[in-house]
């Protein structure tokens, strides 16, 4: 059976891979698992019909069968679980990797996205330009300790894993600022997820919809 995955209908980010639907269609390309895009607008995100599969009414969400889930990271392991490619074969090399599935969402992402959001909904208030280089240093912090970690490697434990692709996906929300830049062996080891074959067609995947949904405009 196919599953399918929901994304943005018109995506804030203008395509560039930003949304969380990305990881999803990253992990599919990667061990060749063919998929489904239901499309959907934000108004529709808050209704009960979609909520009932995504509490949060936000994107992505898996169904397949009788099984329907949310939450990029669990539906990323998910995929990793049932197919081969994105999990080492030794049960302790699968445990380093979900460990660092969770170091990319729950240690690095939660300043990257504090400081976004500080962006949209801080940037008018008096503290905003106090708080910034506050939260820039946490953002740093955290960039130079897993730049540490990596050294000169490719990725994170060895071989390329859904470790990696949630933490690529997690960096590249640093796209376009300076911070990434200040970290070479960071910004190296995005650019070399973003190379992999996988990842470019999940990129003019998700790309395609927001060009096709301007078109409709
Ligand atoms: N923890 C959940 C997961 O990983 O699945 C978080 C899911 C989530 O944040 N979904 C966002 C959403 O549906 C889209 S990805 N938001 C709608 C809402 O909450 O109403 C976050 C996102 C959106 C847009 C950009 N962008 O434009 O750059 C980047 C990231």
């Amino acid at each position: 059976m196919i599953p399918t995955i929901t994304a943005f209908e018109n995506s804030p980010d203008r395509g560039q891979g930003q949304a969380r639907d990305m990881r999803v269609r990253w992990a599919f390309e990667e061990v060749g698992q063919p998929y489904d895009v239901r499309v959907v607008s934000f108004a529709r995100l808050k209704k009960a019909e979609h909520r009932a599969l995504q509490p949060f009414g936000q994107i992505p969400t898996y169904e397949e069968g009788d099984l329907a889930l949310f939450e990029s990271g669990a539906i990323v392991l998910h995929i990793a679980e049932t197919h081969a490619g994105l999990l080492p074969e030794d049960a302790n090399g699968r445990a380093r990797a979900i460990m660092w599935m969770f170091a990319a969402v729950s240690t690095i992402e939660p300043p990257i996205v504090e400081e976004e959001m500080a962006g949209y909904v801080e940037a008018d208030k008096p503290w905003y330009e106090a708080r910034l280089p506050i939260m820039h240093d946490r953002i740093r912090r955290r960039l130079g300790e897993l730049s540490l970690r990596l050294g000169d490697a490719d990725w994170l434990d060895g071989r390329f894993s859904a470790g990696d692709l949630m933490m690529v996906m997690v960096l590249r929300r640093l796209n376009g600022s300076d911070l990434l830049a200040e970290f070479p062996k960071l910004s190296a080891y995005v650019a070399r997820g973003e190379a992999r074959p996988a990842f470019q067609r999940a990129f003019a995947a998700q790309l395609e919809v927001f060009e096709a949904a301007s078109k409709h405009k």
